[in-house]
């Protein structure tokens, strides 16, 4: 059997294999994400006994004509799915239990009207997906997308990983300047930071662009005036959804810019992207196994599909599909082929089994318009916890003439507002400093506030950009915070060619901090590939912000860890060799507010533009 017809098989069966996890009554997958594509048929019943009415409600007929109670009742339910899928839910019409699916004509008619009278009490547009005859007659599933203020959008943040010149740079090139490439380069120009990346078309750092969608799907990005960039204030403001690409680096040495990309910007999902003539090569393995590593649900995007052999094609779709089945993935392998793939494949990605795979040209644009559906699609996948203490992790720092210091990374819960005092750490000596906002900006454009899952960049009042560096947070002060020098970890070894024993000493990547740390203490005397164990760990430099439950990456040349923070120690001692050495450079200290006040001047709106990423 060939590799595409054992994925379409793994399609028809997909909705099947995905059925028994749908196990709550509020839709919650057994793993915790919010299944969008299932009716909630149970809590529009409980709604209805809520309401006294006890005649058990049909989902599939439910919207054909409900009076004012169960109208009131669907709304809420409406209400409740828009807030779990942070702003968007998809909505199925004519969906019944078992086989007795779909509604007549006039009935199918009647409950798009309903739903567009529900989604307008709920300030939301509807957008028809798609429709299907079942056995009673049509159904139909619907984006409802929240209508939000003009300068508010969901956020949704995409790493871009795989091989050197698999086409990364030039995909996003592609989607976020509407242009086609022409096969030698011309797409990726406009993604590169750097003159040397310019001259060797090859990623180094990580590089960042913006996919703005409106309220029905629409791309808003337009492709551009001859050299002139995109006018990011103007996707934001026209946008419901802004997919955040975050650019990687393919080639091998830049593999710890890679590392950080993945874990300090703090991606909702990964695309792997495979030239199709080159195949499963170089970084792609480590690359997946990064983004597995971190629990991040991954996409694939095979590319030049316009230059490529059939028969080579077909030999990349089959390893694919064997490494992708495999049992360290485990994943399910679903082509997407036309616009019915793309809604099952999106409804259903959130459940981290499955993964879409695209073949796409970035030459002659085949398959580009599904690749955008999917796009549309991604659901933001963090919670905001706005109820919970505020805290930022810093991924880069900037100087801006007539702002002063300004830092960017992504607001891990909370709501940090204009003018809001919050604490920054740790120092050299482990310690937090008061600092306070004073301008906010998200993707180039100036807001008041910023909430859990957000980039966000700000200009701080009275901060030296060298007193601050990547992996340092703001925290809400309540949060009482405390810097350890060591920490516990369960660590899973991938790879090691021989034995790790207590002293050794590799960079551990975590959320966006990056630093050398000895292992001081195991659970066993030695630890080799495949081992599990718990590791004590003690930095070398100086003491870091971590929390218990983080993920984190443990590396060194070849031999590669994952694990999870169990325990931080905030009384252990700085290592002998530091301790005599750590000079006080936190905010505050050495510092003349006076003097750089007239530096800093106000924070205007370009302020912001001039840094990259957020
Ligand atoms: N024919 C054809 N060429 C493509 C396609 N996609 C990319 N290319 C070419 O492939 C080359 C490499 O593309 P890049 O976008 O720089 O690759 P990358 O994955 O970003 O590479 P690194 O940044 O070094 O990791 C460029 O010359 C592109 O023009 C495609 O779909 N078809
Ligand atoms: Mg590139």
């Amino acid at each position: 059997m060939s590799a595409a017809a054992e994925t379409i098989n793994v399609q028809e069966k997909l909705s099947a294999s995905l059925l028994p996890e749908r196990n709550d009554s509020n839709n919650h997958l057994t793993n915790g994400a919010v299944n969008l594509f299932a009716p909630d048929c149970d809590e529009i019943f409980d709604d209805a006994e809520l309401n006294g009415i006890h005649e058990p409600v049909d989902p599939r007929t439910s919207l054909v004509s409900p009076n004012d109670l169960q109208f009131d009742a669907l709304i809420s339910n409406l209400k409740q799915r828009l807030s779990a899928g942070h702003g968007e839910t998809i909505f199925e019409v004519g969906a019944g239990e078992g086989t007795s699916n779909g509604l007549n004509t006039e009935d199918y008619q009647a409950s798009v009207a309903t739903l567009k009278l529900m989604a307008q009490s709920c300030n939301s547009n509807v957008v028809l997906l798609r429709e299907k005859t079942a056995e009673q007659g049509t159904m139909g599933e619907f984006l409802v997308r929240k209508i939000l203020e003009e300068n508010d959008f969901m956020e949704v943040r995409v790493a871009v990983v795989g091989n050197v010149d698999a086409g990364k740079s030039t995909l996003l090139g592609v989607l976020t300047h509407g242009e086609l490439d022409n096969g030698r380069g011309t797409a990726r120009m406009k993604l590169f930071r750097h003159k040397h990346e310019m001259e060797s078309g090859r990623t180094s750092s990580v590089g960042n662009d913006i996919l703005g969608f409106d309220g029905v799907g629409n791309v808003v990005n337009k492709a551009e005036a001859h050299g002139a960039g995109q006018d990011w204030l103007r996707i934001c403001k026209k946008s419901s959804k802004v997919i955040t690409f975050i650019d990687l680096a393919g080639h091998e040495k830049y593999l710890k810019t890679t590392i950080f990309g993945m874990t300090g910007h703090v991606p909702d999902f990964a695309m792997l992207m495979v030239g199709s003539n080159a195949g499963i090569i170089g970084m792609t393995k480590e690359h997946l196994g990064l983004a597995l590593a971190l629990n991040v649900p991954v996409f694939v995007v095979v590319t030049k599909i316009d230059m490529c052999p059939p028969n080579v094609l077909q030999e990349t779709m089959k390893l694919l599909t064997r490494i992708l089945k495999s049992p360290g993935c485990r994943k399910i392998p679903v082509m997407v082929q036309n616009t019915d793939d793309v809604v099952v494949s999106a409804t259903n990605f959130m459940s981290e089994k499955v993964c879409p795979i695209f073949q796409i040209s970035n030459v002659t644009g085949e398959n580009l318009d599904l690749l955008k559906m999917f796009m549309n699609l991604l659901s933001v996948r963090c919670d905001s916890h706005d109820e919970e203490p505020a805290e930022f992790q810093i991924d880069e720092t900037y100087s801006v003439p007539g702002v002063g210091t300004v830092i960017s990374g992504t607001c891990m819960q909370g709501i940090i507002k204009l003018n809001d005092s919050l604490l920054l750490g740790p120092d050299p000596l482990g310690q937090f400093h008061p600092i306070s906002i004073r301008s906010i900006h998200r993707k180039r454009m100036p807001v008041k506030e910023v909430r859990g899952g957000q980039t966000a960049s700000f200009s701080l009042k009275k901060v030296k950009r060298s007193h601050i560096r990547k992996g340092m947070v703001m925290l809400d002060k309540s949060l009482k915070p405390q810097s350890c020098w060591e920490f516990d970890a369960e660590v899973l070894i991938l790879h090691h060619p021989t034995t790790i024993s207590c002293k050794y000493q590799a960079m551990i990547h975590c959320n966006s901090l990056r630093q050398t740390a000895t292992i001081i203490k195991m659970s066993q005397a030695h630890l080799r590939t495949g081992d599990k164990a718990n590791v004590t760990f003690r930095f070398i430099k100086h003491p870091e912000f971590l929390k218990p439950n983080t993920r984190m990456i443990f590396r060194e040349g070849r031999t590669k860890a994952v694990g999870t923070i169990i325990r931080i120690d905030p009384d252990a001692h700085p290592p002998p060799q530091v301790a005599g050495k750590i000079k006080h450079r936190g905010p505050g200290r050495g510092h003349h507010a006076s003097r750089d006040k007239s530096k800093e001047g106000n924070a205007g709106q370009s302020a912001h533009a001039s840094t990259s990423g957020t």
